[in-house]
């Protein structure tokens, strides 16, 4: 029989089907094991070669489990919400919930003719109402919750009010927006409406007055990188910095536990480093400074308390609520103006820039440990959204409190021996405080730090803070609230709906709330999102139900957890489901995720976690980035003003205007002058200069983009190598982590190893050669090298290596001729997880009635490896003389001997005394005389 990759994988994929081969079920009697690809979003374009290898490298490594008698889930699914289809929608009309089928359909074709081993049963689609379902009910019980800080994690909402009815906010220690003091009269005072308010401030989802990107002339908020100096990406509308009510996830409370998980992860340490980084754990100080003449008094957030005798100005965000109280009356127009200035500017412009800008507000705080009046100032160097959004600045010593200082000509006070605050230099971190120039009553108190190191210094001032109640010992973190809403249509609804302008959660047995119809998907005229659009979004009792839909993040927050029990419609996951599965073991998926989806997943199942939906804390136990695939784009060369095209190697003859070509009418570099003509209407009348009667093409790596004419469609190298082949060339290109080009000019040498590989069962007359005799040690040698290599490798995920160690052991099977059943069902085994449509297929062959992917992976054995005799090289004093042969279990004083009276020996002794004997095992002797 012919090797015919058409016909074996046509066969193998409906096989797969009709036995449902890659069905898995909760079987208590084997060890689980949980593959995960972060499932992909369905876009217009299809996939392309790049987009299937991490697909691939997973799929290796649950074949190559399940071999090992492991019970794998190996699911995948759709992120179906999503602003492409709606954009599309935007422009023709079409419905998204349309587009998405039809692209999640073409994805679907795709994926089926690689061959993976999916459990398409358990398939989820996030815009699917049976599916999001519980990413609405999982909104809800975050509503339902607060975070307790002692016991450190959610508890119900209603223990918390229970508590404000027997004891107020005494003792309390949750997770707010802001700290707020009543008793438990005072709250049973408040009208229902105060009671709400106030139980916002500590929902785990609540709606916050967030700032946002306004972009008034598209009607919506947008993410920071949608907004390019200060106007919108897309049409390039002003965007102003907004406050706006969004529902909001109170992230932030689980900040440290999200860094305590890092380190039970196995993860590199470049992804830990980006979400520690990205959590941004701070410890510092807060600090009470009171305003001179008035009875206000603000806090502050420092990391340097030990500067507090340096301080020569304060300084506000323009945001805060204390620029409008300290705002004098003759500094009123000037502040206002730079407000209104400051607006235009977004958070992120705010940090990159260094722009030196203020206002002096009119009022003056009191230090609390010199009792000296220093001047308020406002500026947008300081954040809102960070610390307390006010701050004592230490020109000498910190460099944005520098610049403002120089700037505005404010006093610089210097506190540190050896500090030149001339140079912009503050890297003063082992330095020692020294007798500062400070006002008599300032160390009044007793607070001394002279002759400390800044260590020191920081700590015996955080202890003074404390005792003298001047205000409290503060770890912050970088790490924001997720603002959850979106004014969009293509994304879930949220379950609510308001009573009085307040919120309130719909009946659980109301859920899933569909999406409802709306005749355009866009803001309505009066700026509503474009759920305002739709017919009476209303409750039964007529309540009007919430027009913000849920981000992108919700429905790719618990999938993992589905995926273990799809189809059940009484709870997110079955306690039984979820205690088999555990959580994910191995998860791959592109690095661009690891502070969106890393952060937002492991927060989401934290929750669920706290609440008794998850087994496990943390989701992803393991996590592999795959590299991204670049494009090898391909050119020609055009001489100036004609239709005339050179080769490459010609071209510099000529003056020539280089031009992508598409991919794939160039094969190993050389133009199909044919397939150029007709690929566009404008080159139906080129003509080419040759080389060797060839047309050669220039060629360079780029980002893989339709753009480019560099897009690989995997249907293609299917259709004219077969998916084994497509298989094991993406993995052969080089590191499942590392980025790579997509170069196809190595793709003939995989195909024909498979083919060689297909010639050790039939010869070139199709004959089946495959024969029941012993194996020889040589051929045992062979294989069992390949199962230690590619055992070890495929635990390593370095595939490449794996199939270069098959193509040599193919090789050497082949040279000896070998066409044992004994070692070539092993082999097959081996090559299974790779390429299994020709494993299947010979599988069969050879006379197996199930499919190999329930076949057992073989454990190799050292015996195989060993070396009968080992050749030796005879050393004297260091010189390579002569090689002699041993067995290879000879020992020591056997090989000393034996060397010794040889006659090679004695001759270049020349009768000396011998001074000693060294012996590298299974290499050298060396004698030194
Ligand atoms: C006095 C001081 C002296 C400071 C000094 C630094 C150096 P991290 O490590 O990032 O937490 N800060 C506090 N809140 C801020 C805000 N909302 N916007 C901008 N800056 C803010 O940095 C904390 C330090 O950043 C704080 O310590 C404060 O300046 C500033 F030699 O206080 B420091």
């Amino acid at each position: 029989m012919e090797y015919n990759f058409r016909e074996i994988e046509k066969k193998w994929q409906e096989r797969w089907v009709e036995n449902k081969t890659y069905q898995v079920t909760e079987d208590e009697s084997r060890k689980k094991f949980y593959v995960l690809n972060m499932f992909p979003y369905p876009s217009g374009a299809g996939l392309h070669v790049g987009h299937p290898l991490g697909y691939i490298a997973s799929d290796i490594y649950a074949r190559y489990k399940r071999l090992q008698g492991f019970n794998v889930l190996n699911p995948m699914g759709y992120d179906a919400y999503g602003l492409p289809a709606e954009q599309y929608a935007i422009q023709t009309g079409q419905h998204p919930a349309i587009t998405t089928v039809n692209n999640i359909n073409r994805y679907r074709e795709q994926l089926d003719k690689i061959g993976f081993s999916f459990d398409w049963s358990r398939e989820v689609r996030t815009c699917e109402p049976d599916y999001y379902k519980w990413t609405q009910w999982a909104f809800q019980q975050m509503f339902k919750h607060y975070y307790d800080n002692d016991a450190k994690k959610a508890t119900p909402i209603a223990d918390l009010i229970k508590r404000f009815e027997t004891k107020g906010t005494e003792g309390l220690n949750a997770a707010c927006g802001e700290e707020l003091s009543f008793t438990a009269e005072e709250w049973k005072a408040k009208s229902d409406k105060e009671q709400q308010t106030i139980l916002l401030n500590y929902r785990i989802a609540y709606l916050g007055d967030t700032m946002v990107n306004w972009c008034p002339a598209l009607g919506t908020v947008l993410a920071n990188d949608e907004v390019v100096d200060g106007v919108s990406e897309r049409g390039g509308h002003p965007v102003i910095q907004k406050v706006m009510r969004q529902w909001c996830l109170r992230v932030s409370a689980y900040a440290q536990r999200l860094l305590d998980g890092l380190e039970t992860l196995n993860w590199t340490d470049s992804l830990k480093e980006t979400q520690k980084n990205w959590i941004g754990r701070s410890e510092g100080a807060e600090m009470k400074f009171s305003v001179k003449d008035s009875d206000l008094e603000f806090t502050i957030f420092t990391t340097r308390a030990d500067t507090v005798f340096g301080v020569t100005f304060m300084v506000l965000a323009p945001e805060s609520e204390l620029v409008a109280q300290l705002t004098t009356a003759e500094q009123k127009a000037e502040v206002q103006a730079y407000l209104d200035a400051t607006k235009k500017r977004t958070e992120r412009e705010r940090i990159a820039d260094r722009r030196v800008t203020g206002v002096f507000s009119g009022s003056y705080a009191i230090n609390p440990l010199t009792r000296e009046a220093i001047p308020v100032w406002i500026s947008d160097y300081v954040l809102a959204g960070y610390g307390t959004g006010a701050i004592m600045a230490v020109p000498a010593h910190d460099s944005r409190d520098y610049a403002f200082a120089k700037h505005f000509g404010l006093e610089i006070r210097p506190l540190i021996e050896g500090c030149d605050v001339s140079e912009e230099s503050f890297d003063a971190k082992e330095g020692i405080m020294m007798n500062s120039p400070l006002p008599e009553h300032a160390t009044e108190g007793g607070l001394v730090l002279n002759g400390l190191t800044i260590k020191e210094a920081i700590a015996k001032t955080k202890v003074y803070i404390k005792e003298n109640n001047l205000g409290k010992v503060k770890v912050n973190y970088r790490l924001r609230d997720a603002i959850f809403s979106r004014q969009r249509y293509w994304g879930e609804p949220f379950p609510v709906y308001y009573k009085n302008g307040m919120p309130y959660m719909l009946e659980e047995s109301k859920l899933p709330l569909e999406l409802p119809e709306v005749d355009k998907f866009l803001p309505t005229e009066t700026g509503e999102p474009p759920l305002g659009r739709a017919k009476n979004w209303k409750t039964e009792e007529g309540y009007q139900l919430e027009l913000n839909t849920m981000p992108g993040f919700a429905g790719s927050s618990a999938y993992y957890l589905r995926y273990m029990d799809p189809h059940n419609t009484e709870a997110l996951v079955s306690t039984k489901a979820n205690a088999y599965w555990q959580n994910v073991d191995l998860y791959v998926g592109g690095t661009e995720h690891a502070t969106g989806h890393l952060i937002y997943s492991r927060f989401w199942n934290k929750f669920l976690h706290d609440i008794g939906v998850s087994i496990k804390e943390e989701p992803f136990q393991k996590l592999i980035n795959q590299g991204m695939i670049q494009g090898r784009s391909n050119f020609v060369y055009r001489i100036k003003d004609t239709n005339t095209f050179v080769s490459l190697n010609l071209k510099d003859q000529y003056d020539v205007t280089p031009l992508h070509v598409d991919v794939n009418i160039v094969s190993n570099d050389i133009l199909d002058q044919e397939a150029f003509k007709n690929w566009h209407p404008e080159y139906k009348t080129a003509e080419f200069i040759l080389e060797d009667g060839k047309y050669i093409c220039g060629w360079a790596v780029e980002k893989m983009s339709k753009s480019m004419f560099n897009v690989v469609n995997p249907d293609m190298i299917v259709e004219k190598y077969g998916a084994d082949t497509l298989r094991m060339y993406e993995m052969f290109l080089g590191p499942v982590e590392q980025s790579k080009p997509w170069d196809t000019n190595g793709i003939d040498g995989v195909h024909r190893f498979i083919r060689k590989f297909w010639a050790l069962f039939y010869n070139k007359a199709g004959e089946y050669i495959v024969k029941d005799e012993a194996a020889t040690k040589e051929e045992l040698k062979s294989l069992h090298k390949l199962i230690k290599k590619v055992s070890g490798d495929i635990e390593q995920f370095s595939y490449n290596t794996s199939v270069s160690a098959f193509m040599i052991c193919v090789n050497e099977l082949s040279s000896l001729k070998c066409n044992k059943k004994e070692i070539l069902s092993n082999l097959v085994v081996l090559l299974a997880p790779f390429a299994p449509h020709i494993s299947e297929e010979l599988w069969e062959t050879l006379g197996n009635a199930t499919s190999v992917c329930d076949a057992q992976w073989p454990e190799y054995n050292e015996d195989y490896l060993k070396e009968d005799v080992v050749n030796y090289t005879i050393s004297f004093n260091g010189k390579a003389r002569f090689n002699m042969e041993f067995a290879a279990d000879a020992d020591n004083n056997t090989i000393q001997e034996t060397v010794l009276a040889s006659e090679g020996a004695i001759k270049w002794i020349e009768g000396k005394p011998i001074k000693k004997v060294i012996i590298v095992p299974k290499k050298i002797v060396n004698i030194v005389v």
